[in-house]
């Protein structure tokens, strides 16, 4: 039985991914961290074959001690403070945990090999780096592939090109199977509600059952790659069973703007998006990705990875969930 061991468990894709290698047969295990987390009822409840260890992207010696418990063949390095507007008021926070955590990582692996990319005890851990399209940031290029330049525009998105180029760096200096997936936004009923578009189509379910007047947005016109998580976990899997280790980008290639996603998930109840959004400037960004979109031809000539939920499937997805769990809640 393969053993995979998945920082960020309580997360999106996290949670995606465990059910996509459990599925696969795979002994799980996920990186916890905190005393009293919430998240640990979620998972046992959700997931409870899943076995959790105690851990930290800032401890590296609560990451060695995990990786001896695990004995992973693959570990997928998706732990982060992943929320960008939140990483310019914690800059450092963000950069140790988004940034310096893939490197602890990376040095955990290590460690348990003894120094070596293998060793008889650890033979050769796969690597997957939970690399962001936020990286391309303001890039000149659109659509975005592996060859496009960074150019991150947050902290979150500076982190991220750290952690990006030392998995690259752990490659080439030590023989690791290391890969970054560049995943463009995906999202999902999963999504954490400070996103965007869990932002609106949880607004949207509240409006039409009655419990909300109306949704603030900050910058409508920014655009993005949106895709279903359930589709991109599949990407990260497939990275880690190629012959050679490398880096892809995952994307649908479509983009829209985020006006249009409140759009489409208002129509998908019968409104109006203009009789209720209504916008605030103090949630605009310090400064802006204004359009991210993929190119991932890479991933599909190689890795054989092509996307199947489509944006309007997504928003409805997103939509329907929360009117279910939204009139749940108001019983
Ligand atoms: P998410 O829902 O925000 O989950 C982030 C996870 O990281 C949570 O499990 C969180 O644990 C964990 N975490 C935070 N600080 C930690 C620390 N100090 N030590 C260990 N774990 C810590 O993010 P996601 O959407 O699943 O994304 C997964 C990864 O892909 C992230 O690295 C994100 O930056 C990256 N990414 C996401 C997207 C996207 O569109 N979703 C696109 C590109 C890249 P708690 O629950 O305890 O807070
Ligand atoms: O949903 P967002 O917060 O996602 P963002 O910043 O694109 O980051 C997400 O995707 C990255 C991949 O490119 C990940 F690496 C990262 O971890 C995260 O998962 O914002 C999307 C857009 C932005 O342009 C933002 O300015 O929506 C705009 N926006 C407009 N009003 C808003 C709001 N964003 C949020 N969160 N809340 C608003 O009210």
């Amino acid at each position: 039985m393969r053993r995979a061991l998945i920082t960020g468990i309580t997360g999106q894709d996290g949670r995606h991914l465990s059910e996509t290698l459990l599925e696969k047969g795979y002994e799980v295990y996920g990186l916890i961290r905190g005393q009293h987390n919430p998240k640990r009822a979620l998972i046992e409840r959700e997931l409870p074959s899943v076995r959790l260890l105690d851990g930290d992207l800032t401890d590296q010696v609560s990451l060695i001690t995990a990786l001896q418990k695990a004995q992973p063949d693959e570990v997928y390095n998706l732990g982060a403070m992943s929320f960008v507007t939140l990483s310019w008021n914690q800059p450092e926070l963000t950069g140790n945990v988004t940034g310096l955590g893939a490197l602890r990582m990376l040095e955990a692996i290590r460690n348990v090999q003894g120094g070596n990319a293998s060793s008889a005890s650890a033979p050769g851990i796969r690597f997957y780096q939970a690399s962001s399209s936020e990286m391309f940031g303001a890039s000149e290029e659109v659509p975005q592939s592996e060859t496009t330049r960074f150019h991150p525009r947050s902290p979150y998105g500076v982190a991220k090109v750290f952690a990006h180029h030392i998995t690259i760096n752990y490659r080439e200096s030590y023989g690791m199977f290391a890969c970054s997936g560049i995943l463009f936004n995906h999202e999902g009923p999963r999504r954490g509600p400070e996103f965007v578009t869990r932002k609106i189509s949880r607004a949207v379910a509240r409006i039409k059952l009655g419990l909300q007047d109306k949704l603030t947005l900050g910058n409508l016109d920014s655009k993005r790659d949106w895709g279903y998580a359930g589709d991109y976990v599949k990407a990260m899997w497939l990275m880690l069973q190629q012959d050679k280790p490398d880096d892809f980008v995952i994307g649908t290639g479509e983009c829209h703007s985020v006006g249009d996603f409140a759009e489409a998930a208002f129509k998908h109840v019968g409104l109006n998006w203009q009789d209720y959004v209504t916008l605030d400037a103090s949630l605009l960004r310090p400064a802006e990705v204004d359009i991210l979109q993929a190119d991932p031809s890479k991933a599909a000539k190689m890795l054989g990875w092509t996307p199947e939920v489509t944006f309007d499937g997504l928003v409805k997805l997103m939509v329907d969930s929360d009117l279910k769990a939204e009139s749940h809640a108001a019983r």
